[in-house]
């Protein structure tokens, strides 16, 4: 596979922005290699500068659920921006999208419209602080949030330990404001509870993990994260970025039929444009500026364009048989690959909810951060690379999701399964 133009948009990047993307999961730092520079994609498809195309199973990391540069989407956002880009000012249009995510997602009564997951988690966090006035937050070991300082966080010794910094640049001060438990651990929640808990403002959670390769909750986990922060009088965050009208038209807090006090979204929900959005119940979302004490704002906040493609793209999510469609394709998928790696005798566990999924080099089960550790990351590493020469683009990590879009076709899966199939036998 011819990849010279890559090579040369890569060191040219270099040069002008650190390690030459503007997001680091871009680099392929952790699977070696050449990441590719893209320069178109439509539905399935997605094209490099070389023009070798591929069939995309990043999705963006989840935004494109209908495929890339669906028309839809496109005319919508031509026809709003010829309107002007950007006021500072509302639209009708904001509201419509406010109406559309109510709909879907019973526990929000209001939502602020922000420009990235991070924005909305950061904002997140500051309200259920002010709502409750207390400090500390509890997330789980191997979830990721976006880069919000406190979040940047690693396990200490121990469980239920107040958190270490992970990242250069986030004082111990801040992320000791972070407890950190294993996912799908409740006896470790009700401990941190027990230790913190007058002092717990919030749990925040990825109710499917995403971060670090797809993780479901275990039967009963999320029931009893909100039964605990009833009983403790903290908030429970559902952070919703990937899972938010990805797995159900009302995310996984409709699958688990769980309600949470506030909701992150992010990704879907804005079209693949810069759009991210949080909301709860009006009791809590009414502490905001100007209607309340807690300050938060943003200059692009709510952009018409923005807000033009998400209406676009949550219109389509709603035609019948939308859901039923991405979940046979993603099925046979999962059933393609475990199939074909059983029958090279590769241990390989995929764990998969609707068209979210990851395949975990491991006898399995997967269920918290220390499995997803022990399967064998190399093997993901030399799986990718074979795939990507064979026109399949998977995450370049072992700890992302997989995406299907409704543009994969049956072919594309089928494709998929085969060249997965020369790949586990190779
Ligand atoms: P952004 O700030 O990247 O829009 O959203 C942060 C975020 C928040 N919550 C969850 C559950 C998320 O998955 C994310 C972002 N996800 C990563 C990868 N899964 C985005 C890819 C990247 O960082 O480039």
């Amino acid at each position: 596979m011819i990849t010279t133009k890559s090579e040369q948009a890569y060191s040219n990047a270099q040069r002008l922005i650190p390690g030459g993307v503007n997001s680091p999961v871009r680099s392929f730092k952790s699977v070696g290699g050449v990441p590719r520079f893209i320069l178109h994609a439509k539905g399935s498809k997605i094209t490099d500068i070389d023009h070798n195309t591929y069939i995309d199973y990043i999705s963006s990391w989840g935004p494109t659920i209908l495929g890339h540069a669906d028309d839809r989407v496109l005319d919508a956002i031509n026809q709003t921006a010829r309107n002007g880009l950007t006021f500072g000012a509302p639209t009708e249009q904001e509201t419509h999208l406010a109406e559309r995510v109510c709909k879907n997602f019973p526990s929000i009564d209001q939502l602020r419209l922000v420009n990235s997951g991070t924005e909305a988690v950061a904002s997140a966090i500051r309200l259920a602080r002010g709502y409750t006035q207390k400090t500390k937050i509890i997330k789980a070991i191997g979830g990721y949030h976006g880069h919000v300082d406190q979040l940047l966080v690693q396990a200490g010794s121990g469980v239920a330990t107040l958190a270490l910094p992970d990242s250069a640049g986030v004082p111990k001060s801040l992320a000791e404001l972070t407890v950190l438990v294993p996912y799908n651990d409740l006896s470790a929640v009700e401990t941190a509870f027990k230790k913190f808990g007058s002092d717990i403002a919030a749990l925040l959670i990825e109710p499917i993990a995403g971060n670090m390769g797809v993780i479901p909750p275990v039967p009963g986990y999320l029931a009893g994260l909100r039964a605990l922060c009833d009983h403790y009088n903290a908030l429970l965050i559902f952070d919703e970025v990937i899972t938010g009208f990805r797995v159900a038209p009302g995310g996984a807090q409709q699958l688990y039929n769980v309600r949470p006090d506030l909701t992150i979204l992010g990704k879907i929900v804005g079209g693949g444009l810069p759009l991210a959005a949080y909301g709860g119940p009006q009791t809590i979302m009414r502490q905001l500026a100007p209607t309340g004490p807690v300050y938060q704002a943003g200059t692009l906040s709510g952009n018409p364009v923005a807000v033009a493609a998400g209406i676009a793209t949550l219109e389509q999510l709603g035609k019948p048989g939308f859901y039923e469609t991405l979940e046979s394709r993603s099925a046979a998928l999962a059933a393609g690959l475990s199939t074909a790696a059983r029958d090279a005798h590769i241990p390989l566990t995929i764990n998969r909810v609707g068209s979210m999924m990851t395949p975990f080099f491991t006898s399995g089960p997967v269920i918290n951060y220390d499995d997803v550790l022990h399967s064998n990351k190399d093997r993901y590493n030399a799986f990718f690379h074979r795939m990507l020469n064979r026109g399949i683009y998977l995450a370049p990590s072992a700890f992302e999701a997989l995406f299907v879009s409704f543009a994969h076709s049956d072919d594309d899966i089928r494709y998929t399964i085969d060249q997965a199939r020369i790949s586990f036998e190779e």
